[in-house]
């Protein structure tokens, strides 16, 4: 096995090193695993930041996006950088520490098994932390329930980011053929996954709350989610049924 955690920022000087030294000084500690920054030229200067890390960290990658294409673009690059290189589990994880990254070993072994491990707020003892706010944690749980609605799609948690892929199923995928641009990106993905029967675990978690720095998401981004997720319902079926 030979896996990467992507982390796509923007932004985020204040949570990248941290992030970086947490995952490499405490959660894999054996240095057998490896992290790649999809930084979309930040101007707060989150890349310099990596770019000092890489000198002390050898297993820590940066790819550099000339502009902020949104995060579909950042993902999609990681992806294929990753699986050029050779990478066979491709983690997808955020920056600012709503995502636990101590599940990970278990996640990352479980792909033994499973072709998609989803970390999911919404099964058995996973959850939105009691330190979110309420509003926050009901929209979204709204957005959730919409997109498994019109997708006709039994994953519980359509919206979370934080994602076990392995090389299998990124394979089946044309990651060409995405039509999100943002936030969209993690429904598309799993509703390609799902229609082309994949086995999935949806691995319960607590999803946390943001640590430094500010939330990308915005009520214009969530509108044209809403919309833009009828066009995958009914537009895009080249991703479906190859296998
Ligand atoms: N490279 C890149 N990263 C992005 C872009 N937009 C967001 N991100 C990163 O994607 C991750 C998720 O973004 P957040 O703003 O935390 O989104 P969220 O977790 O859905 O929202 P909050 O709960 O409010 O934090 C973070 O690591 C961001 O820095 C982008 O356009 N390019
Ligand atoms: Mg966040």
């Amino acid at each position: 096995m030979n896996p990467i955690i992507i982390i796509p920022t923007y932004n985020e000087k204040n949570n990248v090193e941290k992030m970086i030294k947490k995952l490499f000084n405490e959660v894999f500690k054996n240095n057998l695993i490896n992290v790649l920054i999809v930084d979309s030229n930040s101007p707060d200067g989150t890349s310099q930041t990596v770019e000092e890390l890489c000198r002390e960290y050898t297993n820590l990658h940066l790819l550099k996006q000339t502009e902020k294409k949104g995060l579909a673009s950042a993902y999609i690059d990681g992806f294929k950088w990753a699986l050029e290189k050779g990478y066979d589990v491709l983690v997808q994880m955020d920056c600012d520490f709503q995502h636990p990254p101590e599940i990970l070993p278990d996640c990352i072994e479980k792909t033994k098994e499973y072709d998609l491990i989803i970390a999911s707020r919404y099964v058995g003892s996973g959850k939105w932390g009691e330190e979110n706010e309420h509003q926050r944690s009901m929209i979204s749980e709204l957005g959730n329930n919409y997109a498994k609605w019109v997708l006709n799609c039994r994953i519980n948690d359509m919206t979370g980011g934080f994602n076990i892929w392995t090389k299998k199923a990124l394979e089946l995928i044309d990651l060409n053929k995405i039509m999100a641009k943002g936030y969209l990106f993690q429904i598309e993905m799993k509703y390609y996954a799902y229609k082309n029967n994949l086995k999935i675990l949806e691995y319960p978690f607590v999803f946390g709350k943001r640590e430094n720095g500010e939330s990308k998401i915005n009520i214009k981004i969530i509108i044209e989610a809403m919309t833009m997720i009828w066009k995958i319902r009914f537009a895009n079926r080249q991703n479906i049924n190859k296998n």
